[in-house]
């Protein structure tokens, strides 16, 4: 097996985009709890999503989220980020908040509706044009309840038309990804219910439509690694959310249910090319903090997928692939599960320390003051839910 110095330098590659969202109030249907520091501002996430990256090293973009992110001046926010160390990062669209998407968005059946969500989209292009960011990442809420209730065959169509409007208007240094998810708000159906729904769709429009996989949006026991491998098998692989589920769309700390998975998933990253600077995979947290504080659960985060990543990283794939072509079934697997079983927690520690980093994040955010300031300093205004 390497050694954590041989991969060690690989671990610079790493860089994962904050969701604005995060840092905001939020909860489930039962109750949001408020959290003393929540941010009142836009402004305020983004310093929060700073911190995350001036602990860890890992977190250089914050993803925005229109309308929840909605500001006057896009490039004076874009210059506040960068003022405060990060750029920033995704552009999400909503299309699921406004009463006239009851029945659905870009697949409703009244063509004004449509034309609705498609501007919104248009919108948040020109946002990312001001933002400097590259992805307009869609995920919609659409779908319909009841058997009969909606024509799902029509509304494939009415899907692929407005996505094409979209994408007319994605510049070449831009790309458009489409988010799948099997159920939820809708329960019947869902327009993009999973990857090959949505692998169809962009590959129908080209080159700079791609897919992104949340890890949270499968049916329980989907093999995600898998598709992940076949997506870019396929060179359609846009993007992560990543997050962790016990039952559905959890939203729960990444690599907190089950860090093997996580493990599995950055392995098969490592092998089809997703990982490192030759390769344009978005790595995007997709999370709320409900009971937690919110920038602890972050940089939490960012570690746990530093972590799965340096030991996929660690796999012996010669020793692996020689195992393989014999036969050598649990001799291939004892190969996988030697690097899922090295604890790296020092080797990054010590890593990150030689970087100028805490070699502690989770502590040294702890002890640096940062939420007490918060805490304090964010009374008055209206904290922001997501
Ligand atoms: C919804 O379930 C999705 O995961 C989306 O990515 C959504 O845009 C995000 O959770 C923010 O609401
Ligand atoms: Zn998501
Ligand atoms: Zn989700």
């Amino acid at each position: 097996m390497p050694t954590f110095d041989q991969i060690s330098s690989q671990l610079e590659h790493q860089a994962i985009e904050v969701p604005s969202w995060a840092y905001g109030n939020s909860g489930t249907r039962f109750k949001v709890f408020g959290a003393a520091g929540t941010p009142r501002s836009v402004e305020e996430k983004i310093a929060d999503a700073a911190t995350v990256h001036r602990f860890t090293g890992l977190a250089p973009k914050v993803a925005l989220h229109i309308p929840w992110d909605k500001v006057d001046d896009y490039s004076a926010l874009r210059r506040y980020a960068q003022d405060q160390g990060i750029e920033i990062g995704t552009i999400n669209s909503n299309t699921f908040q406004d009463d006239d998407y009851k029945l659905g968005g870009l697949t409703h059946h009244d063509p004004v509706v449509r034309q609705k969500a498609i501007d919104h989209h248009l919108e948040c292009i020109r946002v990312m044009g001001e933002t400097g960011s590259r992805d307009l990442k869609i995920w919609l809420a659409d779908g319909s309840n009841y058997p009969g209730q909606a024509d799902i065959r029509a509304r494939q169509d009415w899907l692929a038309e407005s996505l094409a409007a979209i994408y007319a208007q994605i510049a070449d240094d831009q790309r458009l990804v489409l988010e799948y998810k099997i159920f939820e708000p809708a329960f019947y159906h869902m327009d993009v219910p999973d990857w090959g729904t949505a692998l169809g769709h962009v590959q129908a429009l080209g080159e700079n439509a791609t897919v992104c996989l949340d890890t949270g949006h499968h049916a329980p026991s989907t093999n995600v690694e898998f598709i992940v491998a076949q997506l870019l098998r396929a060179g359609k692989l846009g993007s992560f959310d990543f997050n962790s589920r016990f039952y559905a769309d959890d939203d729960l700390i990444v690599g907190s249910a089950d860090p093997f998975q996580l493990f599995r998933i950055m392995f098969e990253v490592i092998r089809g090319g997703g990982y490192g600077p030759e390769s344009d995979v978005a790595f995007m947290l997709d999370q709320c903090h409900n009971i937690e504080k919110k920038i602890p659960g972050q940089i939490r985060s960012v570690l746990n997928v530093q972590e799965m990543t340096a030991r996929a990283l660690m796999i012996d794939r010669e020793a692996l692939k020689a195992a393989q072509q014999a036969g050598d079934v649990l001799g291939a697997h004892e190969v996988f599960m030697d690097a899922f079983y090295t604890d790296v927690r020092a080797d990054l520690a010590a890593w990150r320390e030689s970087r100028g980093l805490p070699a502690q994040p989770m502590r040294a955010f702890a002890e640096s003051g940062y939420q007490e300031k918060i805490e304090a300093d964010r009374v008055g205004g209206t904290q922001l839910s997501w």
